[in-house]
């Protein structure tokens, strides 16, 4: 793959959510800050891989998204349908709903071998962020830039 251009770049990170729901907004919200941050065009959806799935695939098939972000709880399918529908990266984030979100984690986590979903701990959406944004800057000097300084931030505030 050749450079992104993040300015000139429509929509880079797709973040989905199976619900508008408070926990899954909480999430979202999380995510959404980092993008912000990093000034990251971006958008949210809500599609859930049981209650919409044939919505959820038209989407997928016709996003220009670059990373896609997917936030759910329960029995959380979203991640793994997205990444079944998909070849590029996704991210799954466990949400406690209920069962302290163990049930999403293993839900998520648990992929067969063959398709990839890259698990986050659960309500952790400022790392499903993160990580997106870690891979869009794989082909983004600036974007590598701001995150060692954003690394070197951290870091000093708990020195
Ligand atoms: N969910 C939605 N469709 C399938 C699943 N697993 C998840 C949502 C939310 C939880 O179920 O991501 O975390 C409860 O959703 P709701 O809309 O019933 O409050």
């Amino acid at each position: 793959m050749s450079d992104i251009d993040v300015k000139k770049s429509n929509i880079l990170i797709s973040v989905i959510a199976g619900s508008k729901n408070k926990a899954d907004r909480e999430v979202v919200k999380q995510v959404t800050d980092i993008l912000d941050e990093f000034e990251i065009p971006f958008e949210t959806k809500i599609f859930s891989a049981h209650r919409s799935p044939y919505l959820l695939e038209n989407y997928i098939n016709s996003s220009p998204a670059q990373v896609f972000i997917a936030i759910a709880g329960l029995s959380a399918a979203l991640p793994g349908v997205i990444a079944s529908k998909t070849i590029k990266p996704t991210i799954g984030v466990p949400v406690n709903v209920n069962l302290g979100g163990l049930d999403a984690l293993f839900s998520i986590v648990q992929m067969p071998p063959g398709i990839s979903v890259a698990t986050v701990g659960i309500d952790n959406g400022t790392n499903a962020a993160l990580l997106a944004i870690q891979i869009i800057a794989i082909y983004n000097e600036e974007l590598t830039e701001k995150l060692k300084l954003y690394r070197e931030q951290k870091r000093k505030k708990y020195e």
